[in-house]
């Protein structure tokens, strides 16, 4: 209550004597008639009040706060079960005064509203920097998303379907009382792992294949982001590891220079240069590592970012226009952001044989000179691999990683082991 309190007194602060702010919290969406989508609120509305019931607004004032919360009648209670009034919010949520939703304009009075394109990047500013009481809320939404990815890779099993993973999953987060996941869950076998954002779940897994698996429950609206990539039947081929083995080394060299002060575009350079020395290494391609991360190559089997950010939103934002930064390397990378003491950010490269990509004419006469496209081919029943881990930027030191599911390949065969 008194984090939540803080952050309302903070607003305020940055828009004293500006006018009032005021925010609406997230409304009911129809999915077809008496049928609404699963609610989440929204994120903005939960960071200053950790309320989840719907219909709600915020009011703030300089030192004056108002919740308000809708009026219910009978008919709704016989639907929906008990609704807190004014006076059980005001103790529940700890706001000086509870007001009904319908009260708004006595609420907002006669002053003028802040512009909410205004309170939008206020919000972005103060969340992208975590208190220790969300990264105390990350940390559990970690733990048990990560215990439930163990609990997958101990029981998955050849003959299975890939959906069958992903109730294991939901149930190993309901069982531990992390209701909703924080984003649609990617289980994906063999071939499927090259679908970046594979949703189908529903292919048989093979013996010898992979399985990637990406996915994290939300608490508190707090979101896990963890991917991991095993082997269906246990035992690592020779090839897979030899891909792993480059992801890894790519992602441990990424969370180690994971420092205030650095440029994630940067890191996500790093990572690109770890992976196109190691695909040199395994001969898909040749030539100078600087020419095959600017000229593209490398993006044929990694065409997506390193890092994002990562909070009451998955994809979380990014910290204000204070901190809009111009990218600095000469390669593509939507995320730009220097990196500070309380970021929590992601770390998922990963490598992929992706048809749509490799099979491409025009990008194949691109990077004839770079890739062997014939040992390429010869990988396009492998899936891809993706290893994603969740750090907490630290100042003076390495980050604090939140995901300590197993990830090293002795350690990995182990979680497996029948
Ligand atoms: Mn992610």
């Amino acid at each position: 209550m008194n984090h939540y309190r803080a952050l309302r007194r903070e607003l305020a602060k940055r828009f004293a004597g500006r006018g009032v702010v005021h925010l609406e919290g997230g409304k009911p969406v129809s999915r077809n008639f008496d049928v609404d989508y699963a609610f989440r609120q929204n994120s903005d509305f939960l960071y200053l009040t950790g309320v989840e019931e719907s219909g709600c607004h915020l009011v703030l004032d300089g030192s004056r706060e108002i919740l308000l919360v809708p009026r219910v009648d009978a008919h709704h209670r016989v639907w929906e079960g008990h609704v807190p009034g004014p006076a059980e919010a005001k103790k529940l949520f700890g706001v000086d005064r509870v007001m009904y939703a319908d009260e708004l304009k006595k609420a907002l009075g006669s002053k003028r509203p802040v512009p909410a394109a205004l309170v939008r990047d206020a919000l972005d500013e103060m969340r992208a920097v975590k208190t220790e009481g969300e990264l105390a809320l990350m940390r559990r939404a970690n733990k048990i998303s990560g215990d439930a990815h163990v609990d997958v890779m101990r029981r998955a099993r050849p003959g299975m379907r890939e959906y069958e993973l992903q109730a294991m999953f939901d149930s190993a987060c309901v069982k531990a009382g992390l209701k909703h996941l924080a984003y649609p869950s990617i289980v994906a076998a063999g071939v499927h792992g090259a679908v970046l954002h594979y949703r189908k779940n529903d292919a048989v897994l093979k013996s010898g294949d992979l399985l990637l698996i990406d996915a994290g429950a939300e608490l508190g609206g707090y979101a896990a982001d963890i991917t991991r990539t095993f082997p269906i039947n246990g035992k690592f081929t020779r090839r897979q590891r030899d891909v792993y083995s480059i992801v890894l080394a790519a992602q441990k060299e990424c969370i180690a220079h994971a420092r205030p002060g650095v440029i994630s575009a940067d890191l996500h350079v790093r990572s690109m240069r770890v992976i196109a020395e190691g695909l040199k290494d395994l001969g898909l391609l040749r030539g100078e590592t600087d020419g095959l991360v600017e000229g593209g190559a490398v993006r044929l089997f990694y065409p997506h970012g390193l890092t994002h950010m990562l909070g009451l939103d998955v994809h979380d934002v990014t910290g204000g226009k204070k901190r809009v930064l111009p990218n600095p390397t000469k390669v593509p990378v939507r995320f730009v952001a220097k990196l500070e003491p309380g970021f929590v950010i992601t770390m998922e490269p990963g490598i992929y044989f992706i048809e749509a990509l490799l099979k491409d004419p025009v990008l194949r006469r691109k990077h004839k000179d770079s890739v062997d496209f014939a040992k390429a081919d010869s990988y396009l029943d492998f899936g891809g691999i993706r290893i994603e881990d969740d750090v907490v930027i630290r100042a003076g030191g390495p980050p604090e990683n939140l995901t300590s599911v197993p990830k090293e390949i002795d350690a990995v065969e182990a979680a497996c082991a029948r």
